[in-house]
């Protein structure tokens, strides 16, 4: 046998992550850091686990059989195994229940989970999202009798009582124009609510419950005439006839979810709410789900970077380890410097969320939570395609190869940029949240994270950049199309230069105790520059789009 090329080795995902580890130590009390302890390592002993599983077997996909020998419809879906142990490891870890704990530090410890057991479930953090979304989104609405009914099995820590929730908006005339909605609301002789439609991207067609939108019949056009509706989706142990899988999408990642095109006939619904203004009463899912597409990005971020680094060590070439090559080794310290500053934001979202909802924020919290969530899931949603695109080339070809279980993190990672609203939806999103004072917040938190901070040079950058995205704002105030031109350069500068402050309050935090690694992250991020504002010229965009 000539030569054998060792594999990447994964690292123990929670006791080898010092982000992770040092980012918690310095953001919990100890008694709650120690208490979260035994669940992380046990995430981290399952993501461990469930990685030498994939490199032994091979891969399954969800199956949908829609009628049985006997020509009966049975619509069945047939689930991976992790699909399958997603509902216990779910509810033994508290992967939901510990979000809504009586605490400011509850969404943290709830997202440190998520973090680690993300990549190993196979996307069950999905549906998972919708479902911690679905109860954010009903005890924001306080319909008590919806909250008691569902609630307490959304959060459930017993798996024979756990619920997952969807999240029914998109339909065949937009995922991101909403308002176009044409699932009609009927309500029938008994005056029951009735759901009738097409949605077009269900995620969590075997979850038991969903959120939908859906216009009552005779409404207006529109988004402010949508309502939104609670739908149970089983009878007993049958899915409800009224529900009915058209077929499972053949997506190009994402391939253990089962997604699915359904038929609405009828469905029985209940209101959260009023009935109208549904998209005002399903936002506080939709930010929910942002920060998990944020968390899970970021998760699938570290996924990569971590082989990628392990293989660098192992694979020669030209006499020496990939990583004794300079260009490599600034390849792949580039990328963790991305990847930590996009760690900072996404676990301040994560923390400032908990924060909020428990009523321990300081006054300018809420409006800069409002701001940070899309620029988090928009920002972290791009990095992780470029950044896991990077990790496949640092294999070579084998970076290319199926059964390496490569590929799969590239095509995974697209889908953070499209789902829960692309990069340009979340960046017109970030305008609604401009639109109040989450500037003037912004600037605040990114004083406070940089007080004491030891690094003079990039505490001037972020300022800069900060003065030139406010600048861009202020002269471009009440032209609408040029703002919206240049949403997307402008949300990206704010997001480097909030996560920059954050990397440089880290800085401040861990040189003292002897590490210098945040400070090299700090120094190598502004270094890429902070600033992504573009060119914005309507006269050139229409030159470039014309014919030839
Ligand atoms: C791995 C884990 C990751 C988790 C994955 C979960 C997968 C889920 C699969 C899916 O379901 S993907 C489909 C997700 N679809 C979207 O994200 C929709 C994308 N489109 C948008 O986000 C649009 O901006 C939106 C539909 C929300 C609004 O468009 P409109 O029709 O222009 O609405 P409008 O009039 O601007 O907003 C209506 C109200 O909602 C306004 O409030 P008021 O009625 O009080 O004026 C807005 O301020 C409010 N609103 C909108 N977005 C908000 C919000 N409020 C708070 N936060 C927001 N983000």
């Amino acid at each position: 046998m000539g030569f054998l090329q060792d594999p990447p080795q994964l690292a123990h995902p929670y006791r080898e992550d010092r982000l992770l580890r040092a980012m918690l130590d310095r953001a919990l009390p100890p008694a709650r850091r120690a208490a979260l302890d035994a669940d992380l390592q046990a995430l981290g002993d399952h993501a461990l686990t469930a990685w030498q599983r994939a490199a032994a077997t091979t891969r399954r996909k969800p199956v949908l059989t829609q009628w049985n020998a006997w020509g009966e419809r049975v619509d069945r879906i047939e689930l991976t195994d992790a699909w399958r142990d997603g509902p216990h490891v779910t509810t033994r870890h508290a992967v939901l229940a510990a979000g809504h704990e009586a605490s400011e530090h509850a969404r943290l410890e709830q997202f440190a989970r998520v973090y680690l057991y993300h990549v190993p479930s196979e996307f069950y953090t999905c549906p998972l999202a919708m479902t911690d979304g679905a109860a954010t989104a009903l005890k924001a609405s306080g319909n008590k009798a919806l909250i008691e009914r569902a609630v307490p099995h959304l959060l459930s820590r017993d798996a024979s009582t756990f619920w997952l929730s969807g999240q029914w908006m998109t339909e065949n005339t937009g995922g991101s124009d909403v308002g176009q909605t044409e699932t009609v609301a009927r309500q029938d002789a008994s005056g029951q609510w009735r759901l009738h439609g097409r949605k077009w991207f269900s995620s969590a067609v075997v979850g038991e419950v969903a959120l939908a939108l859906a216009r009552p019949e005779g409404a207006g056009s529109g988004t402010g005439a949508l309502a939104l509706f609670y739908v149970e989706t089983m009878d007993g142990p049958r899915r409800r006839p009224e529900l009915v899988i058209d077929r499972l999408k053949d997506k190009l990642g994402t391939h253990e979810l089962p997604t699915a095109e359904i038929h609405l006939d009828g469905l029985p619904a209940w209101p959260l709410g009023e009935l109208a203004n549904g998209v005002r009463q399903v936002a506080p899912m939709l930010n929910i789900t942002r920060t998990w597409n944020a968390v899970c990005a970021t998760a699938s971020m570290a996924r990569a970077i971590t082989l990628a680094r392990d293989y660098a060590t192992r694979r020669q070439a030209f006499g020496k380890a990939l990583i004794q090559q300079p260009l490599h080794a600034q390849t792949l310290a580039d990328m963790q410097a991305e990847f930590e500053a996009a760690f900072a934001l996404t676990f301040e979202v994560a923390h400032l969320l908990g924060r909020v909802e428990h009523g321990a924020a300081q006054a300018h919290e809420a409006a800069l939570l409002r701001l940070l969530t899309p620029l988090a899931k928009l920002w972290t949603g791009k990095m992780a395609v470029k950044l896991c695109s990077e990790a496949l080339e640092c294999f070579g070809g084998a970076g290319y190869i199926e059964d390496t279980g490569l590929p799969q993190l590239l095509r995974d990672a697209q889908v953070y940029a499209i789902w829960e609203g692309t990069t340009n939806v979340l960046s017109l999103d970030s305008l609604r949240a401009l639109a109040g004072d989450s500037v003037a917040a912004l600037r605040t938190a990114i004083n406070g994270w940089l007080a004491d901070s030891i690094n003079a040079h990039a505490r001037q950058q972020i300022h800069a950049a900060m003065e030139a995205a406010t600048n861009y704002l202020d002269t471009r105030s009440g032209q609408r199309e040029a703002l919206e031109a240049g949403a997307r350069g402008l949300a990206i500068t704010l997001a480097r230069c909030a996560a920059a402050a954050l990397l440089a309050r880290h800085d401040t935090w861990l040189a003292p105790r002897g590490s210098a690694r945040a400070g090299a992250a700090l120094r190598r991020f502004v270094g890429h520059g902070l600033s992504r504002l573009g060119h914005v010229d309507a006269t050139d965009t229409a030159l470039l789009l014309g014919p030839h």
